[in-house]
């Protein structure tokens, strides 16, 4: 399998973390997302994927997965060990619940070609930007914070598709200096995940294509 990612894409981070959890080899290609306007706007990297954003997901077979959500339940359903959903239906929903909160609702407004819009085509300044930025964070954190339960997981004793989509949103959190002293549930999650390797390894700090 192909993975097309950058080290700074929490979107990407996201599967690269499930594709280490399952102990599932890949070949990392990275896709610059800010030089020369952004290599995922090259005509041979919008073959791939029309929607000209990382992550893509290249099968065996030449198939090509979009949607980080989308390509973690795809993982999930052909590699079922270790589960990243519960099967527990209630409990199914909490974690995609959480995972969707972080995936649909925050970073899509916090998202690069977002922000290159606010700066670009609406000439927002720079601390405008910063904060619309720490004010998506702090809002989704606060539910968030509210419904999880860092036992020692987002949702329980599993790492699960909540913490997947947590570790990175919290990476991103940190990177802008948003400050997090409220969210002490948030923020143990985060410690605890970031203790195993799959975790760790995904870091965009370990990447090959870290700046
Ligand atoms: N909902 C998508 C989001 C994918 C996405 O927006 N990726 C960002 C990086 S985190 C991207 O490629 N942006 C390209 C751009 O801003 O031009 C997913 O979960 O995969």
């Amino acid at each position: 399998m192909k993975l097309y990612s950058y080290f700074r894409s929490s979107a990407a981070y996201r599967v690269r973390i499930a594709l280490n959890l399952k102990g599932m080899p890949y070949e990392m290609v990275p896709i610059h997302l800010t030089k020369d306007g952004g290599h995922q706007r090259k005509p041979e990297f919008r073959a791939i994927n029309p929607q000209m954003r990382v992550p893509a997901l290249e099968l065996p077979g030449g198939e090509v997965l979009t949607q980080s959500l989308a390509i973690i339940e795809y993982l999930d359903d052909i590699h079922p060990k270790p589960p990243l959903l519960p099967s527990d239906p209630l409990a199914r929903a909490k974690v995609r619940s959480v995972a969707q909160m972080i995936a649909c609702d925050i970073h899509p407004l916090n998202n690069l070609i977002a922000l290159q819009y606010l700066k670009r085509e609406l000439k927002h300044e720079q601390a405008e930007i910063d904060a619309w930025y720490h004010h998506w964070i702090i809002e989704g954190f606060t539910a968030i914070e509210a419904i999880i339960a860092s036992a020692p997981y987002a949702c329980g004793p599993q790492v699960t598709l909540a913490d997947i989509c947590l570790v990175p949103q919290v990476a991103n959190a940190r990177r802008l200096k948003v400050p997090l002293d409220k969210f002490p549930k948030i923020v143990a999650a985060d410690a605890a995940c970031l203790k195993l390797p799959a975790f760790d390894k995904a870091r965009p700090e370990n990447q090959p294509d870290a700046e």
